[in-house]
């Protein structure tokens, strides 16, 4: 859909979306957010591993940043060294070009955008519920809040092993509550079932929640809600709007 005919579809939702949607400045530091092209680097996590307490622990959060998601950087720089077509690419290029079969790069590259995001959805003390447009739409999508935390909580509960659950803009510009397998992500064309562009993830691989949590998956998705920084879900749809 362009984003005319989206605007006209979109209007019957009233003052949420208005027709030059203003970019806020949470979604400039957004777009600067990635290194422009690799080598990437491991981003500065922008609050201190315990400031999430008791929500999500600090040795968790120290070993995820600083071994897991410095891993999948280093990692990925490492195979992307003498890859004529991804290497100089933007991450998000990296996620959209790889080949299915390039299997370092796309556990690595899914590993570091994944990750990236993550960071950045979360924050201390959260902020309770959806913001501006992604309130409205949210509520028109799955009829209340407390619905999408029922649906997104059920897709992150049934994710067998490793994996993410995510909330999601399809390419109609719908909202969806999706989950991939390992470090996949919708924005990998030839490897994602499902497709589009991630506004809110949930990381439930077992290193994000066992050292507190152990085998209480549910808790821990539970504990995520209370630190989702909404500004954040509110930026990145409006930088996926502004794209259009
Ligand atoms: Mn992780």
């Amino acid at each position: 859909m362009k984003k005319r005919e989206f605007l006209k579809t979109a209007g019957v939702l009233g003052v949420g979306l208005a027709i030059n949607p203003i970019i806020s400045k949470a979604a400039d530091s957004l777009n600067t957010y990635f290194q422009p092209a690799s080598p990437f680097q491991l981003p500065e996590l922008g609050y201190a591993f315990n400031a999430l307490e008791p929500n999500i622990d600090a040795m968790t959060m120290e070993i995820h940043y600083s071994k897991h998601h410095n891993g999948y950087v280093n990692n990925l720089n490492k195979a992307l060294e003498g890859n004529t077509y991804l290497a100089g690419k933007s991450i998000e290029e990296v996620l959209k070009m790889l080949k299915k079969e390039e299997t370092a790069i796309r556990n690595n590259a899914g590993g570091h955008y994944n990750h990236s995001k993550f960071w950045n959805w979360i924050k201390p003390g959260g902020s309770n519920t959806p913001v501006g447009d992604t309130k409205i739409l949210i509520e028109r999508s799955f009829g209340t809040f407390d619905k999408f935390k029922e649906t997104f909580t059920q897709q992150a509960s049934k994710r067998f092993g490793s994996g993410w659950a995510w909330l999601i803009v399809n390419d109609k510009f719908q909202l969806e509550v999706v989950s991939t397998p390992n470090q996949d992500n919708p924005l990998m064309t030839y490897v994602s079932d499902v497709k589009g562009t991630s506004i809110l993830g949930i990381d439930v691989w077992e290193h994000a929640y066992y050292l507190h949590y152990q085998n209480k998956r549910a808790d821990y998705i539970n504990a995520f809600f209370n630190v989702v920084n909404w500004d954040m879900v509110e930026a990145d749809y409006k930088a996926i709007l502004s794209k259009k």
